[in-house]
């Protein structure tokens, strides 16, 4: 199993269980046949709308002695309504109890835009905050006090680019361990994955497989589908693999965490089974080849007409 290594040498499974969208009703399963399978990292987030479903498969997977709080590594994000300093420990609070657990391995800020207290979708430009307002640095002083109290071991950042995370790294206690961001064969972000090593920033890729269930309004009409790319395909007839194995395996292989979602048994073992595939240097080059800075969540929904958040702002 490939595995990375924080600062106070925690070691985070690197392939993780992705859980936005598995619906109620389905993701307490999901869960179970994930650790039944292997799986000890779940990405989680109170915007999901299931973490109290999650919270209780964990409590009936230590029930049959699946697995130990202790065996776990769980990471969940904080929602843009909760950005002011004192709605932070509050916001993870809540997940914790939804999650039933003492603490997290992992907290991270959701995205680097914030809303009006309890707005948790934005249709109107004044449900929103400008960062101006209240800037990154506060909430940060919120997460850092989190750690503080014990609530969760390490704190990290999601969408974040290159300048937003040098900027946060410049202003804060305690460093972001994790940016956590949108990555596969069609959007590698080399330069902030080398900037982030280069800093002890872990850097977790979602839409591992191109996020092939993301809601309607992200999609596009010329989006082009990652698990059909004709590379990928080949690559994977080589190996005699699935397609999926070969994005993840990339993933791991070039030092990052990976946290595909899926709700069906089957391709949650065959997902974490991409810890066992090698895939060679020249599979690596064609598939370093393939990118074309494609983002399938490109923020769109935050740009509100008269809105404070732009898009040639929101990736810097
Ligand atoms: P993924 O790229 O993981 O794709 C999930 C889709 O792929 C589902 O439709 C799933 O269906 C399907 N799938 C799963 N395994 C396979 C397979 N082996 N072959 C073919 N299809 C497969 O998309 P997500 O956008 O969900 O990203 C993964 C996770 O990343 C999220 O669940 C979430 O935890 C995190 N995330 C974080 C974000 C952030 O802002 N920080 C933003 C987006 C995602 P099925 O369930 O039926 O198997
Ligand atoms: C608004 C999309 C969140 C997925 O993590």
């Amino acid at each position: 199993m490939y595995t990375l290594t924080f600062r106070n040498n925690d070691v985070m499974p690197a392939l993780g269980l992705g859980t936005w969208k598995s619906e109620k009703g389905e993701v307490y399963d999901a869960v179970l046949a994930a650790l039944e399978a292997g799986y000890r990292h779940l990405d989680c987030a109170f915007i999901y709308g299931n973490e109290k479903e999650i919270g209780e498969a964990l409590t009936e997977a230590y029930k049959r002695g699946i697995v130990q709080r202790s065996d776990l590594w769980i990471t969940s994000k904080l929602w843009n309504d909760s950005h002011a300093k004192g709605s932070v420990v509050p916001a993870l609070q809540q997940t914790l109890n939804d999650l039933q657990t003492d603490y997290l391995d992992l907290y991270l800020i959701h995205w680097p835009v914030a809303h009006k207290k309890g707005v948790l979708s934005t249709s109107k430009a004044e449900e929103q905050i400008p960062l101006s307002e209240l800037p990154i640095s506060e909430t940060w002083t919120g997460m850092e006090e989190a750690v503080r109290k014990g609530l969760t071991k390490h704190i990290g950042v999601c969408n974040f680019g290159l300048q937003r995370l040098k900027d946060l790294v410049a202003v804060s206690n305690i460093k972001p361990e994790m940016n956590q961001v949108e990555s596969h064969p069609y959007l590698q972000q080399n330069e902030l994955l080398e900037y982030c090593k280069a800093n002890d920033i872990h850097y977790t890729g979602y839409s591992p497989l191109g996020s092939p269930d993301r809601p309607g309004d992200l999609r596009k009409e010329d989006d082009p589908i990652l698990l059909e790319d004709n590379t990928i395909n080949a690559i994977a007839k080589r190996h005699k693999v699935s397609p999926a194995q070969v994005t993840l395996a990339w993933a791991l292989q070039r030092g990052t965490s990976v946290i595909p979602k899926s709700v069906n048994p089957e391709r949650i073992k065959a997902n974490l089974k991409a810890n066992d595939l090698k895939l060679s240097e020249e599979d690596m080059a064609a598939i370093k080849a393939l990118d074309k800075n494609r983002r399938y969540l490109d923020g769109s929904f935050w740009f509100l007409k008269g809105g404070t958040y732009k898009k040639e702002d929101l990736w810097k």
